[in-house]
């Protein structure tokens, strides 16, 4: 995991509607370091404002939540567990002319942009496709109000698929420690046929295997050796031998 930025900009709500009033941007820490949230600003494609002045570590494998009303935020999202923050300021997004949501380290040096002209209606975020290696793309995201504090979801246009994929928690730390230490990933799909279960880590190599799939199965973030799989982003992918698939990202904190 030594890619760069290690702190990037995963998903974005610059256009809150439906009586909704509180922007919001998601980031995720994908280094195996802690990053401490005081040496990081944030702003628009005009301004720049520091996020917090206290020290607020984000852990490796973790989303943070920067809301514009903390109290809005959580009134829209009750069932919300993540980590949110509500920085002092705020740089408005705009809605209809072009803008960007750029995220910079403490001496203005730039570590991830988002740039858009356009926006979604009825609190469609912009979602960042977690699945991509190299050049981010940056979609709809699947349900309104999206997913802050976790894994995106991210529409793909009607597919018909008669397989899918449901993981729970979407963020895990199997670690030891007695907490979240494994996912449980429940499958839909067509009776009486043959199916495959892989795990792929962000550079498309395979590192688990199913050996069987059943409709609930369980997998503890450690590879087909046994050994632990370091913090990140992982796409758990589910095939009907010569049909339909399906994939869903999975995260390993810390
Ligand atoms: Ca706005
Ligand atoms: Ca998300
Ligand atoms: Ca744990």
């Amino acid at each position: 995991g030594a890619e760069f930025p290690p702190l990037i900009l995963s998903e974005v709500l610059v256009n809150p509607t439906d009586g909704f009033k509180c922007e919001w941007v998601e980031i995720f820490n994908r280094s195996e370091k802690n990053i401490d949230l005081i040496e990081c600003q944030f702003g628009d494609s005009v301004t720049l404002r520091r996020i917090v002045t206290d020290s607020r570590d984000i852990l490796p494998g973790e989303y943070v939540v920067l809301a514009q009303n903390m109290t809005e935020f959580l009134d829209y999202y009750p069932l919300f567990e993540g980590n949110v923050v509500e920085p002092q300021s705020w740089a408005s997004f705009n809605n209809i002319t072009p803008d960007a949501v750029r995220l910079m380290d403490q001496f203005g040096f730039e570590l991830d942009r988002f740039s858009y002209c356009k926006t979604f209606d009825s609190n469609y975020t912009w979602s960042r496709d977690e699945q991509t290696i190299g050049e981010p793309e940056w979609d709809s995201s699947e349900n309104p109000g999206g997913t802050p504090g976790e894994p995106n979801e991210i529409y793909f246009g009607p597919t018909g698929n008669s397989v899918a994929i449901m993981i729970e928690p979407r963020v895990f730390s199997p670690d030891g420690d007695g907490i979240d230490e494994s996912v449980t990933i429940r499958t839909e799909a067509p009776p009486d046929h043959e199916y495959k279960m892989k795990v792929y880590d962000r550079q498309g190599r395979i590192v688990f295997d199913f050996n069987r799939v059943r409709n609930e199965n369980f997998w503890d973030g450690r590879n087909n050796s046994g050994e632990r799989l370091p913090i990140g982003i992982y796409i758990v992918y589910l095939e009907v031998v010569g049909g339909e698939s399906t994939r869903k990202t999975v995260v390993i904190a810390r």
